[in-house]
């Protein structure tokens, strides 16, 4: 089941559960559900939608006629680095002299963590994500998503961009907030799939097209399988000493990385698709 959140008319944001032939969004307004992070704190949430996908008298919204939104209410997001090989190889030849972190990260027990964005600082699909003026190596980084509830129950999975200024991270590791933390540095697709169970979702793939001018100038693929760490142990770290009072995103990591030559652009057109999730497409803005 893929839930989301989404902007119909003049109404405020609401929540939907998408209908099983993909033409509908259900509202869940009626059936008394307002915010997204309530409903994940719910025990039983996954028996209730399924009750409430068989509920005909609910309002089923065309699917053209709503605005999809980032699927966050007050949820911060955080991301974890170097979970990939290939994110440990690349980190280590962009770095002047911080080679040896990215290597000893990969392999000790603790993960590298890091603080990505607030939640009214998250775009959605079909919005601008941005690149930093002052960086000269932007590239976007294709992530799978784990969506936890106040209690660190992973409740859903969706897809991730964690754009990043590969220059200013390379300079010196002390600046990787400022490679990762700026405006419009973080997407999230609107939907978030429900349901399915970690084993699961290591059987995705995960791809990435970047288009410039009507031409891909780079495309990717790569297997969450490949994702180093098991996600009860990126969850254990994320909610160690800290608490999340409406739940948390975790960005999992990058898999693929374009080659050195290789920068966004003002204008570039990327799209990052989990099928069994969907996709997130933004364009590219200076910000
Ligand atoms: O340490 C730098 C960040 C790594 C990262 O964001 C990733 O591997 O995805
Ligand atoms: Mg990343």
């Amino acid at each position: 089941m893929k839930l989301c959140r989404f902007r119909h008319g003049d109404a405020l944001p609401r929540v939907g559960l998408l209908t099983e032939n993909s033409r509908y969004v259900i509202d869940l307004t009626r059936a008394g559900i307002e915010r997204l992070d309530e409903l994940l704190e719910e025990k039983n949430f996954l028996t209730r939608l399924a009750k409430i996908s068989d509920d005909a008298s609910l309002p089923r919204l065309p699917f053209a006629g709503v605005v999809l939104l980032a699927p966050v209410d007050e949820q911060e997001v955080w991301a974890v680095g170097v979970t990939y090989l290939r994110s440990k190889a690349a980190r280590m030849k962009e770095s002047a002299f911080s080679a040896t972190a990215y290597d000893r990260v990969y392999d000790a027990p603790r993960p590298e963590l890091f603080f990505k964005s607030q939640p009214q600082k998250v775009v959605g699909t079909g919005e601008t994500v941005g690149i930093r003026r002052d960086a000269k190596w932007n590239v976007p980084e294709p992530e799978l998503a784990l969506v936890f509830n106040s209690r660190g129950e992973l409740r859903g999975f969706t897809i991730g961009n964690d754009m990043s200024s590969r220059d200013i991270e390379g300079e010196n590791l002390l600046y990787l907030p400022q490679a990762k933390i700026y405006d419009r540095a973080c997407a999230l697709c609107p939907w978030v799939v429900v349901g399915a169970s970690e084993a699961a979702a290591r059987a995705w793939t995960i791809r990435i097209r970047i288009g410039r001018a009507g031409r891909e100038v780079f495309g990717g693929t790569t297997r969450i399988d490949r994702i180093k760490r098991p996600f009860t142990q990126l969850r254990d770290y994320l909610f160690r000493s800290q608490t999340f009072p409406r739940g948390a995103v975790l960005l999992t990591g990058t898999g693929i990385v374009p080659g050195d030559g290789f920068t966004l652009h003002r204008g570039d057109e990327i799209a990052i698709t989990v099928p069994a999730i969907g996709t997130l497409a933004n364009t590219v803005v200076a910000v």
